[in-house]
């Protein structure tokens, strides 16, 4: 199944020459024949992404982009994946510089998804063909798990604390509280790890559903939220919170203020990422750690925030940032900065981006924490060999490459749903901030 490895010794004339024979991992003129964007929904839409070889090695990558599913299939399928053929694949960094600063057209959410599909297509082939763990061709493990969170949520901060108890049972050593907030309806996140793992978010009239957000009832009920959190469950365990970016800086400055006597481990996306350079303001009011950059997409979003030491965790989505490959260098970058990685981890996200995620957790020096879902058992059948929760910790086997793989037939049986997030509005009926 893997390529014959080029034997050096015969070929060296020089008496100084060393002999040496290179391990059977050296790739030599291996090619890229042939893609395939493989769109599917076995509870929620995954696009993915198959490069497959002359050599019969083939990589799966993970193309997903939450409600724009179809951009990027397309992409890759028009635009990506015909550039790709008669490439080399172990060219990994050259693909993502080729395709991020080697295009016109460059960035955003939809281009760095596909990026990230080939990235972690590439580093599949690459695994497979040295016959190693991504993680250790990345350096190799600097610990044996990665710390994980669980999403946890109810109608009232008393549910969400009863549910928050049931994952600190299931070994849960930090978790994500969200609750509703009395008088506006929808509450998006309320819904705890289910609603994670498994939306659909179809809408009323199949439109996307629309949910109401006044920032005034919200920042009263989410201090709340914690100290009843924090009562029933004692210190023995992390809280965090998703602001999804809904407030305006001085208001989330008010709510880290007020939420600081229970010691968050992090306050997420207080701000829209347009907000980035004035994040400072939370700071000079509290000491409430702060992650964000689901939006962000490359090492350059950060390169303020780290410098004057503005956020405590990243908190991009991999999968959306160039996959393996850029999540390393975001990471490098943070890492003198005294920054700290919290990888993106939904369920909209497919299984085999969450082994990158975890492929990279157990290799950086700098890794925090891992947001993660437990997959309904049909999206596990389709694509198997996805990280395995223990302990409070993700974590990978040694299988070569992701140890991801995908039921091609079996994927073929859930055809793509259009489905959207929820949308927010104000009471007077105006657009409000995702
Ligand atoms: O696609 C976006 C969702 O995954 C996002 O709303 C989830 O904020 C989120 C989180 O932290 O998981
Ligand atoms: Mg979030």
């Amino acid at each position: 199944m893997y390529p014959k490895g080029r034997d050096y010794s015969k070929s060296a004339e020089s008496p100084f020459f060393v002999s040496f024979k290179l391990p059977k991992m050296y790739i030599e003129n291996m090619k890229i024949t042939n893609t395939r964007v493989l769109v599917t929904n076995p509870g929620r839409n995954y696009v993915l992404f198959k490069i497959e070889t002359d050599e019969g090695v083939y990589g799966w990558g993970d193309g997903t982009l939450n409600g724009r599913e179809l951009a990027v299939a397309a992409l890759l399928e028009h635009h990506i994946g015909p550039l790709l053929v008669g490439r080399d694949p172990d060219r990994i960094e050259d693909a993502y510089q080729y395709l991020t600063r080697g295009s016109y057209w460059r960035g955003g959410p939809v281009q760095m998804t596909a990026v990230a599909a080939v990235d972690s297509a590439l580093w599949d082939i690459k695994g497979k063909v040295c016959g190693k763990p991504v993680y250790s061709l990345l350096g190799g493990r600097t610990r044996n798990g990665a710390l994980a969170y669980t999403h946890c949520g109810g109608a009232t901060p008393e549910e969400t604390a009863e549910d928050a108890a049931r994952a600190v049972e299931k070994g849960f050593k930090v978790v994500r509280i969200q609750t509703a907030v009395p008088g506006l309806e929808g509450t998006y996140g309320k819904g705890g790890a289910k609603e994670a793992a498994l939306a659909k978010w179809s809408g009323r009239d199949g439109g996307p559903p629309e949910e109401l957000f006044e920032p005034g009832p919200y920042l009263r009920t989410v201090p709340r939220l914690f100290r009843v959190v924090r009562d029933a469950l004692g210190d023995g365990v992390e809280l965090c919170h998703d602001v999804h970016q809904k407030l305006s800086p001085v208001e989330a400055a008010r709510l880290a203020k007020e939420i600081e006597p229970f010691h968050p481990y992090f306050l997420e996306d207080p701000v829209r990422p347009e907000f980035r350079h004035l994040l400072d303001t939370i700071r000079r009011h509290s000491t409430v750690p702060i992650a964000i950059g689901e939006l962000f997409f490359y090492q350059s979003d950060f390169i303020r925030l780290f410098s004057d030491y503005t956020i405590d965790f990243i908190r991009c989505d991999i999968g959306h940032s160039g996959a393996i490959t850029g999540a390393r260098k975001i990471a490098a970058l943070a890492e003198p900065h005294a920054v700290k990685t919290a990888w993106h981890g939904p369920g909209d996200i497919s299984p085999i981006m969450h082994a990158a995620n975890v492929h990279v957790d157990v290799s950086i020096p700098n890794f925090g924490v891992q947001e993660m879902v437990f997959f309904p058992e049909q999206v596990e059948e389709v694509i198997t060999g996805g990280p395995r929760f223990s302990g409070g910790y993700l974590d990978v086997d040694d299988r070569p490459g992701l140890g991801t793989d995908v039921n091609e037939k079996l994927a073929a049986r859930y055809p793509y749903e259009r489905a959207y997030l929820p949308t927010a509005r104000r009471a007077d009926g105006s657009v409000h901030d995702w």
